[in-house]
């Protein structure tokens, strides 16, 4: 099932293979996930303090997860913004481009893993948010 959260950011219940011996979760690209994988990071062993993102892509397309623990990321769209807590293997957020992300609030045991679109490239990201808003402000004024 796909809940939107804002424009261009939702989340998705994942589809569990459970017998009696646990749980297995499979993303394939292109299939559950809406673009196809070059990549996977994961995060962890972040003190509760911590606070991450802070930017946006320009065109990487993302799927986050909670495989374990949990934490806050807060998404924006340039038009609207929302606290998410990601708290479930069972649950990914997808975010298309152009959605400031900012992480807070882990717990001690969160493991948040991350599926990408594109290989790493610092040019790629928007770092600073007044740069974002005039972004999103070009693309509006677009025809
Ligand atoms: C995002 C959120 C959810 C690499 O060398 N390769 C990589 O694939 C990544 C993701 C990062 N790095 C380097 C770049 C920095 O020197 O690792 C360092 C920490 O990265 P950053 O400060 O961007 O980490 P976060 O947690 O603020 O953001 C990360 C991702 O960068 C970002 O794309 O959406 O997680």
């Amino acid at each position: 099932m796909r809940t939107q959260i804002i424009e261009n950011c939702a989340y998705y219940d994942h589809p569990v293979i459970a017998d009696d011996r646990g749980s297995l979760i499979a993303l394939e690209g292109g299939n559950i996930l809406p673009f196809e994988l070059a990549r996977a990071y994961f995060i962890f062993g972040t003190s509760p303090e911590a606070q991450r993102g802070f930017h946006a892509h320009k065109v990487l397309h993302q799927w986050v997860v909670a495989v374990a623990g949990s934490c806050v990321l807060m998404v924006d769209n340039g038009r609207e913004r929302k606290d998410v807590e990601l708290n479930s293997p069972k649950i990914g957020l997808y975010a298309a481009p152009m959605i400031w992300k900012e992480m807070r609030d882990f717990s001690g045991d969160c493991v948040l893993l991350v599926l990408a679109s594109a290989k790493y490239d610092e040019a790629e990201y928007i770092r600073n948010y007044d740069d974002f808003m005039d972004r999103v402000r070009a693309a509006a004024n677009r025809p």
